[in-house]
């Protein structure tokens, strides 16, 4: 019998984990909860980055490059949009457009959130079960240097240029769990934290009220996003510097306090073992780059099996 595993995940790192995931385990034993304080109405469109993300790396749709949206891709709506002195900061393919426009139609006649996604997964032919973090809205805004930019303002419009002072997730307090989402944690014998980016990806699930005292509650293993002192793409590595912090793995496990029970670390960490076992906290250390699908494979697996001996150690008095 497969592990009963809940993935937190958000970004493309976390989404190319959560698909490693999906090749090993069968559908009953994968729920993916995802993060949606990336997400923004924009063009009177309702855009959820990092659900799509996922939904598209799970589809083998994602595009091979940027990670975000569609392989394939055509431009035609967002070059005459230009045209047209639209906004273009924001770069819509033809194809990813026609799902934002789908879900915008879908949510403005009453469907919930959970049913939304849902019914994408459906139709993209993916079976393992996807949860937005909550069906409510949640929207993460960035302290900077430049005054609070919405999430999306700071990470393209601004390409995370502004300096960091820290994040807010603004609705997170009076937010509830999307549906399925507690059950799914309840029910996990281990909860992964994909390697997604601690500050904007993992915190704002872990934000809404009911979700980190059910994550503290099982066993928490966590793939580290920072390798040698970098994120493999986005702002991670740069977000710890300007909060004061060296980015490292020690980092990412003393950023998420006392939930993990282990740790994936990249070879290049390797040296780090000691000081995060010091720690109280089980380490394996793998290749965690993923470059092709046979690497997401691979980390899957070591995490799993990482997963296994923290679940043992807990059961075993
Ligand atoms: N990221 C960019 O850096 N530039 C873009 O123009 C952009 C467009 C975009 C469209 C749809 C989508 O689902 C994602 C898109 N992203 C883009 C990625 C997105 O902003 C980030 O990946 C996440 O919000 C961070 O996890």
């Amino acid at each position: 019998m497969a592990l009963r595993v809940v993935a937190l995940a958000g970004g493309v790192g976390g989404a190319k984990l959560a698909d490693g995931l999906a090749a090993v385990l069968p559908p009953q034993s994968l729920t993916i909860i995802v993060n949606t304080g990336d997400d923004f109405e924009h063009l009177g469109l309702a855009i959820w980055p990092d659900l799509d993300t996922v939904m598209y790396t799970l589809a083998g749709l994602a595009h091979p490059k940027t990670g975000w949206g569609r392989r394939d891709e055509t431009w035609n709506f967002l070059q005459t949009l230009g045209e047209l002195g639209g906004p273009t900061w924001f770069r819509l393919g033809d194809r990813d457009t026609a799902l934002h426009v789908l879900r915008t139609q879908q949510l403005r006649a009453g469907a919930r959130p959970a049913d939304v996604v849902e019914g994408l997964c459906r139709q993209l032919g993916i079976p393992h079960t996807l949860l937005p973090m909550t069906e409510d809205r949640v929207r993460t805004m960035v302290a900077t240097d430049d005054g609070e930019l919405p999430f999306q303002e700071y990470f393209v419009a601004r390409a995370c240029e502004p300096k960091v002072r820290g994040f807010r997730f603004d609705g997170a307090e009076s937010s509830a769990p999307g549906r399925g989402v507690l059950e799914a944690l309840h029910a996990a014998e281990v909860i992964i934290v994909c390697p997604s980016n601690p500050w904007v990806s993992i915190d704002p699930i872990l934000a809404v009220p009911g979700i980190r005292e059910a994550v503290a509650s099982r066993p928490v293993v966590a793939v580290s996003p920072i390798i040698a002192g970098e994120a493999v793409r986005g702002p991670a590595a740069k977000i710890f510097r300007e909060m004061g912090i060296e980015p490292s793995p020690l980092a990412v496990a003393e950023h998420y306090g006392g939930l993990l029970g282990g740790m994936v670390i990249d070879r290049a960490d390797a040296a780090l073992r000691p000081a995060l076992e010091s720690r109280g906290l089980r380490v394996r250390v793998a290749q965690t780059l993923m470059r092709k699908p046979a690497d997401r494979r691979a980390l899957a697996e070591a995490a799993l099996d990482h997963a296994t001996s923290v679940v043992n150690e807990k059961v075993t008095p």
